[in-house]
């Protein structure tokens, strides 16, 4: 057992995930991937590999994929947790880099939007869509983050006991802000580290208006509350 565990999400990534597989097999983590039924043999693809897959029984969200998979590798153990998307957006050499400053941090947040780091193939509608609900979440929580809806993390497994997970409720893009909002709320440290996020060259975002709603919805009502002093 490596020290580490990548705990991977993934719903009709057959194309992409092979790849990322294969390159994360030379860097010393464990693999867990959290599937949720995808039609396209996702997880067939993952097993092949002698990849270890939960599969959960239909499509219900990123947030509860993470907090299954942030549950077993507590349970095992491993004193670093990483969170990485399957679709060819984050750079398995960006994963290295971030993993050198294991340590410095107790949350690593592989960052777009600090000096160095960078988009690649994206649309003007994504970037301002990214920038916006970043400037937005700043704006009603006074986070003090730049890249607070990145998905390449690493979290020190000390600070995820520490969160009370299972109390995290949402389930689109948003869990990585209420994430983020409660490693403050429990005295976390943070780092932003650059990385460059390219666009994936294959499958569909899941990004629906659904998704982005509960963002909206969720950051609005926290903004109120705060506003109250509750
Ligand atoms: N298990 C599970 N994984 C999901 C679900 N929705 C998305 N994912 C995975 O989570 C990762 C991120 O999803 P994407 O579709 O790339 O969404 P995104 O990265 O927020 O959006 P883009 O910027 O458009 O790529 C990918 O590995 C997806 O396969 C879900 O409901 N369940
Ligand atoms: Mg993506």
């Amino acid at each position: 057992m490596n020290t580490s565990i990548v705990v991977i999400p993934t719903y009709n990534e057959v194309e992409s995930i092979g790849v990322l597989l294969d390159a994360l097999k030379l860097l010393p983590v464990d693999v867990l991937v959290i599937d949720d039924a995808s039609p396209d043999g996702t997880a067939e693809i993952c097993r092949a590999r002698g990849v270890e897959v939960i599969s959960r029984s239909g499509k219900m969200g990123l947030g509860g994929a993470y907090r299954t998979g942030f549950a077993v590798a507590l349970e095992r153990g491993y004193s670093n947790v990483i969170e990485m998307d399957a679709d060819g957006s984050h750079q398995v050499s960006d994963l290295v880099k971030m993993m050198e400053w294991i340590g410095t941090s107790e949350l690593l947040i592989g960052s777009r939007w600090v000096a160095d780091g960078a988009i690649q193939n994206w649309s003007r509608f994504r970037e301002y869509l990214s920038k916006g609900a970043n400037a937005y979440a700043n704006a009603v929580l006074s986070l003090g983050i730049k890249d607070t809806t990145s998905g390449l993390r690493i979290y020190n497994a000390e600070l995820l006991k520490r969160m009370d997970i299972s109390t995290i409720k949402s389930e689109g893009y948003c869990f990585q802000i209420e994430m983020t909002r409660r490693v403050i709320a429990r005295g976390g440290s943070i780092g932003e580290i650059p990385i460059t996020f390219i666009e994936r060259a294959h499958g569909v975002s899941k990004i629906s208006f659904a998704i982005a709603l509960e963002a909206v919805l969720r950051l609005t009502s926290w903004g109120l509350l705060r506003l109250i002093g509750r």
